[in-house]
């Protein structure tokens, strides 16, 4: 038993420990010159040891699940060791959106559904696409765009292991659609204007919801509209003709009970969802779906 004199005690150092900005400890772990030192500049055990279940940043939420990435931005124990983790919680259909790490290469296991993954690698690379039953794992090459969704109509679990304590991601939709809207139009043979700006405001936040035949498989529905905040921030060098912009994606995005599933089987759908918290990149959690998939039983497609 602790008495409370011992607990304020043990509090005041853990907050001491804690309050270290973060982009020093991770500055002085850099620095150090061997890992005797490293270890010795993080005096808590538990600094060695991160919680994918209560994450205290590094957590990425779309329409459909969410991620929790464990790096050297999140979890300064990797530091100087070279390796990172992402666990994703996908609902039912839920998908990966397609993307690179620029800094790692990925291995991927299922914990408890079958994952259908593909990837592409570098100009003249086959495309290499499987179905990944729990207990497998796929290796996804540094660079490689990639996606992995849950084929199924239960919430599943991955984990990505990756060899680089600072992946990074590259969302390619995301961020394709952020360049400036003439080389996006001469890169896709004159294509409109308006067309590539209706194309560039549906690209939902990942975790997305998955394929039209999931959904219907699932009993589910895609929602009208799913958050948009991932998207590259337009400034002067990359924004839309003025007078050809469509209202923020954000506001036609039902904030309402009108999201609902007919389906009630298909409401598990997300409790795992919800991170407890974030603190990574632009999540409008506020306008977020409490399940996903969840929409009047209309045919709207993703
Ligand atoms: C897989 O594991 C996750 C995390 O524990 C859980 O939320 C999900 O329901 C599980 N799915 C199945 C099909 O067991
Ligand atoms: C609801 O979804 C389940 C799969 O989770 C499916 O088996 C069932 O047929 C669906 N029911 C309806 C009415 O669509
Ligand atoms: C939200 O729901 C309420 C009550 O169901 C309704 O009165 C309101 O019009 C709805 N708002 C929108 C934007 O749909
Ligand atoms: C929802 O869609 C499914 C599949 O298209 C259909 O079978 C079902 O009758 C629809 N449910 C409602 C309530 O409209
Ligand atoms: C494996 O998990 C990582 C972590 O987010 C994800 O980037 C990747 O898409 C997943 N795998 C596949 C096959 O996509």
């Amino acid at each position: 038993m602790f008495s409370l004199s011992t607990t304020v005690f043990l509090s005041t150092i853990l907050s001491s420990v804690l309050c270290t900005p973060f982009s020093d400890e991770v500055a002085a772990l850099k620095l150090a010159p061997t890992e005797v030192d490293r270890i010795d500049d993080l005096p808590m055990d538990s600094q060695f040891v991160f919680d994918f279940f209560h994450p205290t940043g590094g957590v990425v939420t779309g329409a459909a699940g969410h991620t929790v990435t464990a790096t050297s931005g999140t979890f300064p124990a990797v530091v100087g060791n070279g390796v990172a983790m992402t666990i994703g919680f996908l609902g039912p259909c839920g998908i990966n959106t397609p993307h690179t790490h620029p800094r790692a290469t990925e291995i991927n296991f299922s914990v408890n559904a079958t994952l259908r993954t593909g990837m592409l690698a570098e100009n003249g690379a086959r495309f290499v696409v499987n179905e990944l039953p729990p207990g497998s794992v796929t290796v996804f090459p540094q660079g490689a765009i990639h996606f992995e969704m849950n084929d199924g109509c239960e919430p599943a679990m991955f984990v990505a292991a990756f060899n680089g304590e600072d992946p990074g991601v590259q969302s390619t939709a995301q961020r394709f659609f952020g360049l400036p809207v003439d080389i996006l139009q001469a890169t896709m043979g004159d294509l409109g204007i308006q067309e590539i700006e209706g194309l560039a405001e549906r690209i939902p936040d990942n975790i997305a919801v998955g394929t039209a035949e999931c959904l219907q498989r699932c009993g589910l529905v895609s929602p009208p509209a799913q958050p948009t905040a991932q998207h590259q921030p337009q400034v002067s060098g990359n924004a839309f003709p003025t007078g050809t912009g469509a209202a923020p994606a954000s506001s036609t995005f039902p904030t309402n009970s009108t999201s609902t599933t007919t389906n009630s089987t298909s409401a598990a759908t997300d409790a795992t969802s919800t991170p407890t918290s974030s603190t990574a990149g632009p999540i409008s959690s506020s306008s977020a779906p409490v399940n996903s998939a969840a929409a009047e039983n209309s045919t709207s497609a993703a």
